[in-house]
C-alpha cells in the first residue's frame, strides 16, 4: 500500500495523523499540486476528482477522500477506535467530523483559493465568495469555542476523527489569516491538548 499525497496540504494531514495514531507505517508518494500533477490524466486514472489524498491498495485498485480512506483503515485495525465504538459514539463522531469538515476546512479552502488564486490555473477564482468562506469559518471557530466549555474533545471525552479535522482545520487556517481569538481559551485549551499528541507532528 502506498499513499499519494501533498506533505503540506491538510487532507493529506487528516489521514497522516489517522495513521500515526493507530501506529500504521505508510509509503508516501508526493504529488506536486502547484504544477498541477493532480491535474494530469495519469493522475486521474487514480482518482477522476483530481485531488489528494489517495490510497493505491496491493490489487492495485484506489481510494480517495480521506475520510474514506481512514474508514478502510479503522475497519481493518480497529484499535484505537477513532470513528467510536457504539452506534451513539459512532453517530456523534461522524457528526462532529462532518460539521467540522463541511462548515469549517472546506470554508478555510475556499477562502484560501479563492482569496489567493492558488489554483487559478484551474479553477475561477471569486474574492466575494472566498471573504463570504473567510467569514464562515470565522463563525464556526467562535462556536467550536463555545462548544469546547463543555466537551474535554470535539465529539465528547475521547479523542477522535473530528478532532483530527478540527485541529489540521485550526492550523491551516492560517494561511487565511484566521487566528484563534485571544478570548477563544477553551479552543486554546483543547488545541494545546491536541497539539501534544505524536501524531500533530504527522
Ligand atoms: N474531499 C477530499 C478533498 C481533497 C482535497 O481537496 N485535496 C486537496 C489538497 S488538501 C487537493 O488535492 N487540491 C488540489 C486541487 O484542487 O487541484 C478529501 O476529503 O480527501
Amino acid at each position: 500500500m502506498r499513499i499519494f499525497e501533498a506533505s503540506t496540504a491538510p487532507n493529506p494531514r487528516r489521514v497522516r495523523m489517522f495513521l500515526a495514531e493507530k501506529g500504521i507505517e505508510m509509503e508516501y508518494v508526493q504529488v506536486d499540486l502547484l504544477k498541477g500533477e493532480n491535474i494530469s490524466p495519469q493522475f486521474r486514472e487514480k482518482n477522476p476528482i483530481a485531488k489528494v489524498p489517495v490510497l493505491e491498495l496491493d490489487d492495485g485498485s484506489y481510494l480517495s477522500e480521506s475520510m474514506a480512506i481512514c474508514r478502510y483503515f479503522e475497519a481493518l485495525q480497529p484499535e484505537p477506535a477513532l470513528m467510536g465504538k457504539t452506534p451513539q459514539q459512532q453517530a456523534v463522531i461522524e457528526m462532529w467530523q462532518r460539521r467540522c469538515e463541511l462548515y469549517f476546512m472546506n470554508a478555510v479552502g475556499m477562502c484560501f483559493q479563492h482569496s489567493t488564486g492558488y489554483f487559478a490555473d484551474r479553477m475561477k477564482p471569486v474574492k466575494e465568495w472566498g471573504d463570504e468562506c473567510y467569514t464562515g469559518a470565522a463563525k464556526f471557530m467562535h462556536l467550536l469555542n463555545k462548544h469546547l466549555a463543555n466537551s474535554t474533545y470535539i465529539a465528547g471525552e475521547s479523542f477522535s476523527v473530528a478532532d483530527i479535522t478540527a485541529f489540521v482545520t485550526v492550523d491551516f487556517a492560517r494561511v487565511i489569516k484566521l487566528k484563534m481569538n485571544e478570548e477563544y481559551t477553551h479552543l486554546r485549551r483543547w488545541y494545546d491538548l491536541i497539539n501534544a499528541r505524536p501524531s500533530a507532528r504527522a
